[in-house]
């Protein structure tokens, strides 16, 4: 089946993948992504229609349709959902809430633009949905920065509907961010929309993806607490245990709760190596710390864990035969064979008593790792150290910060960042989030004066708290511009959180952001000099280059 999907840094070659992906999407599945897109951007005509003149016999519908949205969105992301069936699934549903929606709004004598527009009106059977998905993808769009435009829009609200999505598992919404999703997908339909205003919607984009950080930050810390410095085994013990990997806190909560008394260890993978951080997991005695390293490195590290594996979110590599059987999916993420925890129902928490039970009869871990690693230095905590950090500024100890957020991923290439970090001179500072700190958060860094060479803090989402760091020295400085601040700033990219993230530096007015491994694939030569043009963005060469370049 051919496709075209060139949303990650993975793309083939950097161009593109055209017959299966690099990360294991088989063709049918990638162009059913698309289509299911499309599905939603017929949604959004008529949801959009009705935000003009929302009326309570709507609102239902309207909730139903943003959670739809946000959830479909984050489902088409890298690594998250491998599912065929799901697709099916979902874009049947899709059909359904959309002729709902075209119902009520006809109802109501609303004007709908891009009503006769086929993503409004089409349908699809068993026997010709592949067929109607190879003809949707991103490659329908001919103009090569139109093209590129609209991607990088639908690839940074794809980021923007995972946080949201969380947020929204903590029962906490934003109906602005969901609505400008909407306009988002509208938007790329809209042959008539000049390339300013496109660009404009780009930067728009960047505005509610800070939002969409901040819901999901007041989410966590108002249910969790804040982060705090927090030392995480990464050793074993002898119990029988669970995994948990992704980014959901929620899921974590209550797989902590349903765990106690059981005998059951649990550990978590990845990017929910922040967990540890947050007060309200600690009082889990049996919660024991992090195994393994970034998402990428599952083939072997699900091997050795012989317990059992819960995957919240992406990042998800095709499982392996070995360890298959042990392996559960849950919210968004799917895979063909693999067990799925289902939502719970309103009010009640999931169930995971069958995974719980099947790890009782498993092996304990094996030891790959002892000793422990340092994290927590999300913003509350940092301005607990502003005096410290400030100080240290002030007498010299400390003369640039790097921010080097972002993700990891399997390309050699990537030993870049490791080299980066160690040849970074004493004085520098690393602050990070997401899973891109697993290439130095275990190199032997140091600290000056009892600050840490690396701070880290938390997941990617958690990005918003660095953002925050940055304002406050900004503050504490007394200067005007964020960018007269001693940081720079090299981030490592892979799938479409990082977009947001990135599109968010770019609304708070961050310039001379270096961006690596590659620039991404669908970014055209025109856009990248638009993004050079007005920020100063740039890739990256090699270690020795690019610390005179950033550092000096
Ligand atoms: Fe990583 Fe994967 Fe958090 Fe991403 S595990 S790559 S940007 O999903 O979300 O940092
Ligand atoms: Fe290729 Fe990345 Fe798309 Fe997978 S998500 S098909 S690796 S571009």
């Amino acid at each position: 089946m051919s496709m075209f999907c060139f949303q990650c840094q993975e793309a083939l070659g950097n161009k593109g993948c055209t017959v299966n992906g690099i990360c294991g999407k088989k063709g049918d599945v990638a162009n059913l992504q698309d289509l299911l897109i499309y599905a939603l951007k017929g949604i959004s005509i008529f949801r959009q229609s009705a935000s003009l003149e929302v009326r309570n016999e709507y609102a239902e519908v309207c909730g139903e349709m943003d959670k739809f949205i946000a959830e479909s969105l984050f489902a088409t992301i890298t690594n998250a959902n491998f599912d065929r069936k799901y697709f099916i699934k979902t874009i049947k549903e899709a059909i359904e809430l959309r002729e709902m929606g075209k119902k009520k709004v006809a109802e109501m004598g609303l004007e709908v633009k891009f009503a006769d527009h086929d993503a409004a009106n089409f349908t699809v059977t068993d026997e010709n949905i592949d067929a109607k998905a190879a003809t949707v993808g991103v490659l329908t769009t001919e103009n090569e920065d139109v093209r590129s435009l609209r991607e990088l829009l639908i690839y940074g609200i794809k980021g923007m509907a995972a946080y949201v999505d969380h947020a929204i598992h903590l029962d906490h919404t934003n109906k602005e961010i969901v609505m400008f999703m909407e306009k988002a997908l509208v938007s790329t339909l809209d042959d008539s929309l000049s390339v300013d205003e496109m660009v404009g919607l780009v930067l728009e984009a960047g505005k509610f993806g800070v939002d969409a950080m901040a819901l999901l930050d007041g989410a966590n810390t108002s249910t969790y607490g804040n982060p705090e410095i927090t030392e995480v085994n990464i050793g074993v013990r002898k119990n029988p245990a669970i995994l948990i990997s992704g980014h959901d806190l929620k899921d974590m909560e209550e797989l902590l709760e349903q765990t106690n008394g059981t005998g059951v260890d649990v550990y978590t993978h990845s990017e929910m190596l922040p967990a540890n951080y947050y007060p309200a997991f600690k009082k889990y005695e049996h919660f024991v710390g992090n195994y393994g390293n970034a998402w990428w490195q599952q083939d072997k590290e699900f091997n050795s864990f012989n317990g059992v594996i819960i995957m919240t979110t992406n990042c998800l590599v095709p499982p392996k035969d070995s360890y298959k059987n042990r392996v559960f999916t849950t919210n968004n993420v799917g895979f063909d064979g693999v067990k799925h925890i289902p939502a719970a129902k309103k009010g009640e928490a999931k169930d995971f008593s069958e995974a719980i039970a099947l790890a009782k009869t498993l092996p304990s871990p094996t030891e790959i790792e002892t000793g422990t690693i340092v994290g927590g230095f999300a913003h509350e905590q940092v301005f607990a150290l502003a005096d410290k950090v400030v100080d240290a500024v002030k007498s010299g100890a400390v003369k640039k910060f790097v921010v080097m957020a972002g993700c990891d991923g399997r390309q050699k290439g990537r030993s870049y960042y490791t080299d980066f970090a160690e040849a970074l001179p004493q004085d520098a500072i690393i602050l990070t989030a997401g899973c891109a700190k697993y290439r130095y958060n275990k190199l032997n860094l140091g600290d000056i004066g009892g600050i840490p060479r690396v701070l880290d803090a938390g997941q990617c989402n958690d990005s918003y708290s660095l953002v925050l760091i940055a304002l406050k020295l900004k503050e504490v400085f007394g200067l005007d511009d964020i960018n007269d601040l001693p940081i720079a700033y090299n981030i490592a990219w892979y799938e479409q959180k990082a977009v947001i993230v990135l599109l968010a530096l770019l609304h708070l007015g961050v310039k001379n952001i270096n961006l690596g491994p590659t620039l991404p694939a669908f970014l055209s030569p025109n856009v990248v000099n638009v993004l050079v043009e007005n920020f100063n963005i740039g890739g990256i060469t090699n270690v020795d280059e690019d610390i005179k370049k950033m550092i000096g």
